[in-house]
């Protein structure tokens, strides 16, 4: 290939070879996927590209959440990459995956000929169709000569306003064809232009509540974080006075309490989903909603907004910040000493705990101690269920970028992969997926695509044999009739041999006292995966919780255990 100014003859590639192109010129350097008969063209000079690496994963849906732990972790776009129909369909959990958490992914699939479209031709999917409701924007690209620009408007898409997944699905005679390759190439892109400033009215707006309100709570979403607004925000670590944890379902007391009980919410870039707000009803029904965020349709969603914001949240945490100063330079303050008073007494009243049987080990100290010893600059991510929550939990998270997990979708399966995607993106951390033993065995299969291409990621499976969060729910809600959720992985299969037969190191700890050696074991070891089966509790349960579909009042701090506010001046 020649190298091409814009204003020079154009080079003639085929469309296949323009695609690798457009994927150097855009800057991606790694890409999962799997070959297969309609996107084979591609693969053909992609063997040759320098400036792509190819990450030969075991399954599609690897592929995907690879990249979107790529993208979580570096901060750029995750790339994946399948033939057409069954290659294409298993993208699918993982776009949708990405699409609930905002991740900038572009999948990249092969698709029939164009003559064959519409035909039921053999490996035909309509991908597009399919994933019409789970995309950002999905391109079907017939002709060569418009790749590039599909290729450049996904990534633009992707990356901008509001992150999510692109999908571009091409047909094989347009990889095939030629035609002149023309880079940078102007983007067609009438009627998307996401608005990142916000309105100015609007944040003094909000200053003035703010400095009126008596109960006020910064309600933090991923946005800031897609926003890369952390410093902004003065993000606060895990660490901090003012930190509340984690709100809803498994929130903290304090947290859910704190929302529960205020006067304005100012929320960042979040969704006021249903698993932080409950019964949305019921939700804080005192409070004034400040709601700022990048994408229009979120606000008033779910609750309706006194103050809306559309805007970037780095641009509007600076002015908000900036008109919060203005507000008290003249003369107008809050004076926040009795909420700060209640907020105190509500953490240190209900602090998270766990109980611990004798004899056996306990999956919260596991996950603690795994938390302690590998430290704040570990990127962790998790699995779904029981371990996720714990994970949120019990890990101390102080930096941005570290905590990576299926949050929206929920994804069992989303943990290895994702591990295996954020190491190949930030290679000098220490990556750690804390998986359960029922996700670790629907995606355990990309071990292999570790251990072959030198990305040693370490897994901690906590196995306490069952679908532990649904177990959970049988304990609480279905008398304890436990249909079909034990999964027996105690006995089957043996996790250190399956990590064993991967190329992996496999270690197992069945009581507390082994817990720290095990883990420095692990932490040791840099140039093979580790996997350490810790053998826990089978009990256990996530606590506090809100059940399903209550009101956030009706917390539990543990079992049987309803917080006392009653004697609180509020
Ligand atoms: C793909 C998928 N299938 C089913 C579920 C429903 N589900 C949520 S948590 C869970 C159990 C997870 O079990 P495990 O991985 O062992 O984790 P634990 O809860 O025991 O920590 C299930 C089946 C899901 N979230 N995702």
């Amino acid at each position: 290939m020649t190298e091409q100014g814009s204003s020079h003859r154009a080079t003639t590639l085929t469309g296949a070879q323009a695609l690798i192109r457009a994927l150097e010129e855009l800057g991606v350097d790694t890409v999962f996927g799997i070959p297969g008969g309609a996107i084979l063209p591609v693969y053909d000079p992609l063997f040759d590209s320098k400036k792509l690496h190819h990450i030969l994963v075991r399954h599609e849906q690897g592929a995907g959440h690879a990249a979107t732990g790529y993208a979580q972790a570096t901060g750029k776009v995750g790339v994946c990459m399948a033939t057409s129909g069954p290659g294409a369909t298993n993208l699918v959990t993982p776009i949708a995956d990405a699409y609930m958490d905002s991740v900038p992914l572009v999948a990249i699939t092969g698709q029939v000929a164009s003559m064959s479209i519409g035909t039921d031709a053999f490996q035909e999917a309509d991908i597009c169709g399919i994933t019409m409701p789970i995309t950002k924007h999905n391109f079907l690209v017939t002709r060569a000569e418009d790749i590039p620009r599909a290729v450049a408007e996904a990534f633009h898409i992707a990356a901008t306003g509001r992150p999510g997944p692109v999908l571009v699905d091409i047909a094989k005679d347009a990889m095939q064809a030629s035609a002149p390759f023309h880079w940078p190439v102007e983007l067609n892109l009438p009627g998307y232009r996401p608005v990142s400033k916000p309105h100015g009215k609007q944040i003094r707006e909000a200053a003035r509540l703010i400095t009126q309100a008596k109960r006020p709570v910064l309600y933090v979403g991923g946005g800031v974080l897609k926003a890369r607004a952390t410093e902004e925000l003065l993000a606060f670590p895990d660490s901090h006075r003012l930190h509340l944890g984690m709100p809803g379902m498994h929130g903290s007391v304090a947290a859910v309490t704190a929302l529960q009980k205020s006067d304005l919410i100012i929320a960042l870039g979040a969704r006021f989903d249903d698993r932080v707000t409950g019964k949305l009803s019921s939700f804080a029904p005192d409070a004034k909603i400040v709601h700022a965020d990048i994408d229009p349709a979120e606000i008033s969603k779910n609750r309706t907004a006194d103050v809306p914001i559309v805007g970037d949240c780095r641009e509007v945490l600076t002015e908000l910040a900036t008109a919060v100063r203005g507000e008290q330079a003249a003369g107008r303050t809050a004076d926040y000493t009795v909420w700060w008073a209640a907020l105190e007494d509500w953490r240190t009243r209900y602090p998270l705990g766990y109980e611990t049987v004798p004899g056996e080990l306990a999956p919260q100290y596991v996950i603690e101690r795994l938390g302690k010893i590998a430290g704040p600059d570990a990127i962790y991510t998790t699995g779904v269920g029981q371990h996720q929550m714990w994970a949120a939990q019990f890990i101390s998270y102080e930096k941005p970028y570290t905590f990576l997990n299926s949050g929206g979708a929920g994804t069992m399966g989303y943990g290895v992969p994702a591990a295996m995607g954020a190491k190949a993106g930030r290679p000098e951390a220490t990556v750690w997926a804390i998986d359960g033993d029922g996700c670790f065995q629907m995606t355990n299969q990309e071990l292999a695509t570790c251990a072959l291409n030198n990305i040693p990621i370490k897994i901690a499976v906590i196995n306490n044999g069952a679908l532990g969060m649904v177990r959970q729910w049988q304990t609480l809600f279905y008398n304890q009739r436990y249909s079909n959720t034990d999964l027996q992985s105690r006995r089957i299969p043996d996790f250190v041999k399956l990590a064993e037969a991967y190329g992996c190191v496999g270690l197992r700890c069945e009581s507390p006292d082994q817990v720290d050696a095990v883990i420095e074991k692990a932490m040791a070891i840099n140039d093979a995966p580790v996997v350490i089966d810790f053998v826990v509790h089978e009990d256990a349960m996530v606590w506090p919780m809100v059940p399903a579909g209550l009101s956030n009042d009706e917390i539990l701090a543990a079992r049987d255990q309803r917080p006392d506010f009653d004697d609180e001046s509020e």
